[in-house]
């Protein structure tokens, strides 16, 4: 059986997670707890990823994929069942693909931003920093808004599936910041999103590390 390096706290996990499940491949895949610490490399998982970060998924014939895009894709390609993460159409793919860069895009300003006010020292702290994520977090969110009828209109894929994630991340660790004020069409898709099975099956939870 496939082996994927996991955690309940990771959203670009829980991305790879929500894919295998929309394939019907949750079942077919285990699931190990590794614990990627973006302060201490982890000698175990570099072995088979230089990069040190999860999702990263064994695979029975001895390959090894990462990260959590090449993983959807690999769930995209094996599970018979489900929506087509990756259109075949170039326009649709090209979109949907650019709205995954964006949700994992939120991602990527979100980790660094909790490194920074629970991770670094306070007195390394920079506030400068703190408040590029802010703006970024808010651009990000003004951008979807305003482009939620799309993301109603089409076929649920990968660019929704990376979106409804990274705003579910959101609610986990940002939830002071409100992402929902103001922007109501991107609240009632996220709804929708919400009641999804696989994101169901998938929540964010605080588990005690792994020693
Ligand atoms: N681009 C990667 C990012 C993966 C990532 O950063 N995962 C985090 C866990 S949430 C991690 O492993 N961090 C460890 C590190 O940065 O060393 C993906 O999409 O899978």
């Amino acid at each position: 059986m496939p082996i994927l390096h996991w955690s309940p706290r990771s959203p670009y996990v829980r991305k790879a997670m929500v894919a295998l499940h929309e394939k019907g491949l949750a079942a077919s895949v285990e699931t190990v707890r590794t614990h990627a610490d973006p302060m201490i490399p982890h000698e175990g998982l570099m072995a088979i990823n230089p990069l040190s970060k999860i999702p990263t998924l064994e695979l029975e014939d001895g390959r090894v994929l990462f990260d959590s895009h090449v993983v959807c894709e690999w769930a995209d390609l094996e599970g018979k069942g489900g929506p087509q993460l990756f259109p075949s159409d170039p326009a649709a793919r090209l979109e949907a693909e650019r709205d995954e860069a964006l949700g994992t895009g939120l991602l990527d300003v979100a980790l660094p931003w909790l490194v920074e006010l629970n991770m670094r020292p306070e007195a390394q702290r920079s506030d400068q920093m703190l408040d590029v994520y802010r703006t970024k977090m808010n651009r990000v969110a003004d951008w979807l808004e305003t482009h939620a009828p799309r993301l109603t209109e089409r076929p649920f894929d990968i660019g929704h599936l990376s979106i409804g994630v990274a705003l579910c991340y959101l609610d986990f660790r940002f939830d002071a910041e409100g992402w929902r004020q103001g922007r109501p069409a991107l609240a009632k898709w996220h709804e929708g999103f919400s009641e999804r099975p696989s994101v169901k099956a998938t929540t964010f939870r605080d588990d005690p590390r792994p020693t």
